[in-house]
């Protein structure tokens, strides 16, 4: 029965019913911001498209939790605009120097440095009070543990000392745990902020916590992976980010250290390991699961 109702779950629906409500989200959630510059900054970027997979992971973990999707819209929301603040600080000039993310110029390239960097610092701001002002109906603990955990995953112990790692290894020769270390932080600790965020809305109890942040620690490092390896084998088109940019660059990779069968073997290990994970929830994992597959499977 559990098989049955595992494999008759329509992902592709799911994906776009999901991103479909985000979107909405994300375009509510910028307001008659002033100056006028600085929301169409703001705007450009956070509405500029993507995956999404950051604000879906959080609302299926809520789910998983048995949490209502739409008590987590505003968190979810919050994981975007970090995200996204994030791609347009590492896309300036001073730091990955790129002039194209998700299809079109570079924040930067559109509206100047000084913009790019404010319009960035507002949506990191905005995503604390997306949680803190703007989460009806949620109890203020949980709320509370939220700002915690977005407070860890932006800062030093997350997004900014990974990339801090990662400026500093550029041209050097990098070993493999190095290399872990700036994706679990870069990329993976954020991930392991949308499933935890997610289920903190609806007041998950420890053990499914750990379960996903276990989850999480797999499709991260398999997320960074794949990231690495569609770098060196998909065009800029596909990506709609610049192709080839970590050979450019001189950045240790994953398919440099393992060579590309070796880092997809890996990636799909550290998959079955986060699906593993969640074993115990049985058919109601099954938007998580199929998330983890979609991370190895994707092609931008
Ligand atoms: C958070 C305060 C604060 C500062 C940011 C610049 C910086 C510090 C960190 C860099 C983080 C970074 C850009 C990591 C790369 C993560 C990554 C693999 C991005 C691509 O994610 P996708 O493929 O992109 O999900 P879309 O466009 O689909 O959302």
């Amino acid at each position: 029965m559990a098989e049955a109702l595992r494999t008759s779950f329509d992902f592709a629906k799911y994906l776009d019913e999901t991103k479909a409500s985000i979107e909405t989200a994300l375009d509510k959630s910028l307001g008659p911001e002033e100056p006028e510059e600085l929301r169409r900054a703001m705007r450009y970027s956070l509405l500029a498209g993507g995956k999404r997979l950051r604000p879906i992971l959080c609302l299926a973990a809520c789910e998983l939790a048995g949490g209502k999707a739409e008590h987590a819209i505003p968190t979810a929301v919050a994981l975007e605009m970090i995200h996204t603040m994030s791609l347009i600080h590492d896309d300036l000039p001073a730091m990955d120097n790129d002039d194209l993310r998700r299809g079109r110029p570079t924040n930067h390239k559109v509206f100047g440095d000084a913009i790019a960097i404010l319009a960035g610092d507002a949506l990191l701001i905005r995503a604390f009070e997306m949680v803190s002002l703007r989460s009806p109906h949620i109890p203020a603990e949980r709320l509370l543990k939220v700002i915690g955990e977005l407070s860890l995953v932006a800062g030093a112990p997350g997004l900014v000392g990974g990339q801090v790692v990662d400026l500093e290894s550029e041209g050097k020769d990098v070993d493999l745990e190095t290399l872990e270390f700036i994706h679990l932080h870069k990329t993976g600790a954020l991930l392991r902020a949308c499933v935890v965020c997610g289920a903190l809305i609806a007041g998950a109890e420890e053990e499914l916590l750990t379960a996903l942040k276990t989850y999480a620690k797999g499709i991260g490092l398999a997320f960074q992976i794949i990231d690495d390896i569609l770098d060196v084998t998909a065009s800029s088109e596909t990506l709609g980010k610049t192709a080839g940019k970590d050979l450019i660059s001189d950045k240790t990779t994953y398919p440099k250290l393992l060579g590309l069968e070796e880092s997809r073997r890996r990636a799909e290990a550290l998959v079955k390991d986060s699906k593993e994970a969640l074993k115990p929830w049985k058919e109601s994992s099954a938007p998580l699961l199929a998330l983890a597959d979609f991370i190895t499977k994707r092609d931008r």
